[in-house]
């Protein structure tokens, strides 16, 4: 019996490591930038520092620490099926408490925990420390789609709804893609707020490595990235009702140059072009720090 089922479990566990191999050496080959693939493995590609970060969080501490405790458990758990089955082990033995033992279990995961806690305290405060932006993205939940506007410029905001099957082009991912994406710049450091007009929906972007709650009455803030040219799908991860399903997000990242074009096709000016407009104001007005006209001379002009 024994004979026979060696060679089985060795095809199986065979089978499955090739399996695994191929499929995470695979991975990167068919890797979609901004998009999750059929059969992919693993996170999506990154197209943020700050998804490089939680990439490299991931794949180098936590996934190894969580299969690591995998394997563990898996042997102990064998060793414990063959050695102490009621064949093998037909006297149990008594022990009930083993103090060196309740003391290694006890500490063991309060240091596993402390090794993952020092980089992700680390990787939450760069996340969550704004630093200088230089503009502003406000997504807006509805139930069920998004909506944009870009504070600066108060002109330009759209409405973001889902793309029906039937009304999909080529190479367009079904339910990902939406009439109206908002477009940003790559390589600017761009604050991302949102809001809700009606329940609590998440705007979240998997390969930007951004997921920010959209609460009714507040506006949460956080900030975003972009390296790499390319389209962005992300899904509201709230769940919010009936059409929860069908309000995706969809991010257009070009270069800073096609940004500036496109702002101005919307009406829009930069950041840089605001500020200069009101340096020309303050300029303008300068003059109008002058104290007020005296009492007299003003009655005088309004009897006139
Ligand atoms: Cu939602």
């Amino acid at each position: 019996m024994r004979m026979k089922k060696v060679p089985h479990f060795r095809r199986i566990f065979g089978g499955l490591a090739a399996f695994l191999t191929a499929a995470l050496m695979s991975t990167p080959a068919f890797a979609v930038l901004g998009q999750p693939v059929p059969g992919g493995l693993g996170l999506q590609a990154p197209g943020s520092p700050m998804k490089v970060r939680q990439d490299a969080f991931f794949n180098e501490l936590l996934l190894p620490v969580a299969v690591g405790i995998c394997i563990f458990v898996f042997v102990l758990l064998l060793i414990i099926v063959v050695r102490f089955n009621a064949k093998a082990n037909p006297v149990p033995s008594k022990t009930t408490h083993n103090t060196m033992l309740e003391v290694v279990w006890t500490l063991v995961p309060v240091l596993i925990l402390t090794v993952i806690a020092v980089p992700s305290i680390k990787l939450l405060f760069y996340l969550n420390n704004n630093p200088d932006t230089q503009m502003t993205l406000k997504a807006t939940g509805h139930q069920w789609f998004w909506s944009y506007s870009y504070p600066q410029n108060e002109g330009v905001h759209m409405v973001s709804l889902l793309v029906h099957d039937q009304d999909l082009k080529a190479g367009q991912p079904r339910l990902l893609t939406t009439t109206n994406p908002p477009v940003l710049p790559i390589n600017t450091n761009i604050e991302i707020e949102t809001a809700s007009t009606d329940v609590i929906h998440s705007w979240s972007v998997p390969a930007l490595g951004i997921k920010l709650d959209a609460v009714p009455g507040r506006i949460n803030k956080t900030w975003l990235r972009i390296d790499k040219v390319g389209t962005y799908y992300g899904q509201c991860s709230q769940l919010c009702g009936q059409g929860h399903a069908y309000m995706p997000i969809e991010i257009k990242a070009v270069t800073k140059a096609d940004f500036v074009n496109w702002l101005h096709q919307h009406g829009g000016k930069t950041v840089a072009e605001i500020e200069a407009d009101i340096a020309a104001a303050k300029a303008k007005t300068a003059t109008h720090g002058a104290p007020p006209p005296a009492k007299e001379e003003h009655e005088k002009k309004h009897k006139k």
